[in-house]
């Protein structure tokens, strides 16, 4: 066993600049904190009362049609619209000797995309054929190529699972583009500049490399993606989706690699399933370059963020020392790393 595989230490992240706390040998301590309800599945493939189902009502009086493919629509509660906003003028500002710097505001502008992934009721991301899955991928690069034009971020995610605060089992994904860059973007943008600057390489890229020389935190690879819990993971089964070409953004996709990218998510999706032994909560979204000019600094990656740490039932907590001072994790990524292998290993050879 190497030291890191036991002794207490910190990881630092070259993608954001920040570091992680690793305490390996917290594992082994017991449990008897909050043990979460196991999430039900739904079991009809057509729920009447789904704000999102085919031909359903949504809240705003509007109709779905029977959409048959993935679809999308703009959010009837966008977080972000078109409105421009004055910045909000703190009423400190005329108290002489004030700081209004203490009380800066900007305006943000942007777009809410709902993306329905299937029509059926019942399905994940996880028990979509590839054939299916292939669609929802086209339908973000079709959504990224032409919210791109017009915002500097596009964010593509989901969230999955109650545990994770999503309200509607529906299989769903949303965008949310905005004309300016949000906090991560902005830290992964200087990391990924800096290092192209200092190396002349892709800063991913040469991080997938070394993951596939080094190989322990390697969970799935085909010939065009590859899945790894990153060596500096926050969460305990977090993973990192990589292409291996130099890709900005979802957009740049080819036919082929879309597929193959449909294939290793359904897979990973299902091992996660099957790890948890549970429809598997998370976050999971799409990092792609901010912009529509030439990003070569950076490499389009997929963060996927499940909360569980030990089984559905305990969820690991951002609380504590973690709000307070730095991220801090037990199990190390190798070994998280070992058991989400074993698991995908398992689906594969079903
Ligand atoms: P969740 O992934 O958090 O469940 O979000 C689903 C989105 O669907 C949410 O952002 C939107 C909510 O605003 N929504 C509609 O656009 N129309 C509706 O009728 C209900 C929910
Ligand atoms: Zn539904």
């Amino acid at each position: 066993m190497k030291p890191v595989d036991t002794m207490p230490h910190r990881r630092r992240n070259p993608l954001t600049g920040e570091w992680v706390t690793v305490s390996p040998q917290r594992t082994a301590r017991p449990w008897q904190g909050e043990e979460t309800a196991e999430a039900s599945a739904p079991t009809n493939s057509y729920d009447p009362a789904c704000y999102l189902c085919p031909g359903n009502t949504r809240a705003t009086g509007a109709s779905n049609p029977n959409y048959v493919g993935p679809w999308a629509f703009d959010n009837d509660f966008p977080a972000l619209s078109d409105a421009q906003a004055t910045p909000v003028q703190s009423e400190l500002l005329s108290v002489p000797g004030g700081a209004p710097e203490l009380f800066t505001a900007s305006p943000v502008t942007g777009r809410c995309r709902v993306l329905c992934y299937h029509p059926d009721h019942r399905k994940t991301l996880s028990t979509l054929s590839t054939e299916e899955a292939s669609a929802v991928v086209a339908l973000w690069v079709e959504e990224v190529r032409s919210l791109r034009a017009q915002y500097q971020w596009v964010q593509v995610f989901e969230n999955r699972g109650a545990a994770m605060g999503c309200s509607n089992p529906h299989p769903h994904g949303q965008i949310w583009a905005v004309d300016s860059l949000p906090n991560e973007a902005v830290k992964e943008l200087a990391q990924q500049e800096a290092w192209l600057d200092a190396h002349g390489s892709v800063l991913l890229q040469v991080y997938r490399e070394q993951e596939a020389a080094l190989g322990d935190r390697l969970v799935l690879d085909n010939a065009h993606w590859t899945a790894v819990v990153p060596y500096w993971a926050v969460w305990p089964f977090e993973t990192l989706v990589l292409p291996k070409r130099h890709i900005e953004h979802l957009d740049g996709l080819q036919p082929d690699e879309q597929r193959m990218l449909a294939d290793l998510l359904g897979t990973l999706m299902r091992g996660y399933d099957v790890l948890f032994n549970t429809p598997c909560p998370y976050t999971m979204g799409w990092h792609g370059a901010p912009g529509t000019e030439a990003t070569p600094a950076w490499q389009l990656h997929a963060h996927l963020y499940p909360p569980l740490l030990r089984s559905a039932s305990v969820r690991k907590h951002m609380v504590g020392y973690e709000m307070l001072s730095e991220v801090q994790r037990d199990l190390t990524p190798e070994s998280a790393a070992a058991r989400l292998r074993d698991a995908v290993a398992g689906v594969m050879s079903r």
